[in-house]
């Protein structure tokens, strides 16, 4: 399993610098953000990021994400033109030797929360959802922003996309992946990438915009379109965890030894039976997944793709971007480390 860290280019508060000193970390998981959606990312570009990443002595190997666009997901005409610039961002990537490829199939939104500063009793700050809020709000009506929203929509603009969206059902949204799938995958297939989508989060339907990586049978669903190594998942615990409908642990083992699993997010959430939840730190004992249970089956079926600790809490007086400041990250980076050391020297000694 190789240990990596995302981070957010040259803007990043947490530089390369300080990641680097985080034990074990080995590759940066990044973008390129000032591209439009739907455009290409040009090899140059790539390549100038790969050497700043690498004269920090990190790897470059994980993309997260490389978008796509509205129009592919609606099924418009103009989508084969952003499939056509997508299949030439993946080999622009895999000339510059990006293993992976990270991205999801979220209409309009893409994580949903209803605060990014909830109270934890020891007085860091979260991530969280609580069902009640979200209902409280409309879309069509209110001036509202929530987090992880794309503030590049205008009222008016979200107005119409919403519009756009009326017509498509779970079955178009399927229909239109599966087209998206099969122009793309051959493609990132023979350049030697994993495309790995990331579940929907939180895995169910937002504002009536339907969702579909949700749930091991959607999943599953999923991987059959493609039958492909290519065609992966980026398996978020934190994602598809944040129900008790998902038994995480099965999941991640059956996936795993099925070898499409290219990419980890490990994090923890507690939830309810209600649909509300927050993320809580790495720890087992804080959240309602078992960390140890997961890392064992990844473990068990010869996981070796790429892991990061996914969001962390705010500690220590930290601010910036919420769920990525470093401390609490660096920290789960720490608590994965260990469990895994142990995993390893386990099945040394056993043998
Ligand atoms: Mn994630």
């Amino acid at each position: 399993m190789k240990m990596s860290f995302r981070w957010y280019g040259a803007n990043d508060q947490v530089t390369l610098e300080k990641i680097r000193q985080i034990p074990g970390m080995q590759v940066i998981v990044t973008a390129i953000y000032d591209v439009p959606v739907g455009q290409v990312w040009e090899y140059e570009r790539i390549l100038a990021l790969k050497k700043q990443i690498e004269d920090a002595g990190l790897r470059f190997e994980v993309v997260e994400s490389l978008p796509v666009h509205e129009d592919i997901k609606l099924g418009l005409p103009t989508r084969d033109k952003y499939i056509e610039n997508y299949i030439k961002s993946l080999h622009n990537l895999a000339k510059a030797g990006i293993k992976v490829v990270c991205y999801n199939f979220m209409p309009v939104f893409d994580w949903t929360r209803t605060t990014v500063e909830y109270p934890l009793k020891d007085h860091s700050k979260t991530l969280a959802y609580f069902k009640k809020d979200l209902e409280n709000i409309n879309v069509y009506d209110d001036d509202v922003s929530l987090p992880g929203w794309d503030t590049s929509y205008k009222k008016e603009d979200l107005r119409h996309i919403f519009e756009q969206y009326s017509h498509i059902d779970e079955e178009s949204l399927w229909s239109n992946l599966t087209y998206f799938l099969r122009a793309v995958v051959p493609e990132a297939e023979k350049s030697g990438i994993k495309m790995a989508i990331h579940p929907d989060d939180p895995p169910w339907n937002i504002f009536g915009l339907c969702r579909i990586i949700t749930c091991e049978k959607n999943i599953d669903r999923f991987l059959k379109i493609v039958d492909s190594e290519s065609n992966s998942l980026t398996f978020c615990t934190g994602s598809l965890g944040c129900t008790p409908d998902n038994d995480i642990v099965s999941m991640v083992r059956k996936y795993s030894a099925q070898k499409r699993i290219a990419f980890v997010h490990l994090r923890n959430v507690k939830f309810d039976n209600d649909g509300n939840f927050y993320e809580t730190s790495h720890l087992s004992s804080d959240g309602s997944l078992d960390m140890v249970a997961i890392l064992k089956a990844l473990h068990d079926t010869g996981f070796d793709g790429y892991c990061r600790p996914d969001h962390g809490r705010m500690i220590w007086g930290e601010t910036g971007r919420p769920g990525y400041g470093l401390y609490d990250r660096a920290l789960g980076a720490c608590y994965i480390n260990g469990i895994w050391e142990t995993l390893e020297k386990e099945k040394c000694s056993s043998h």
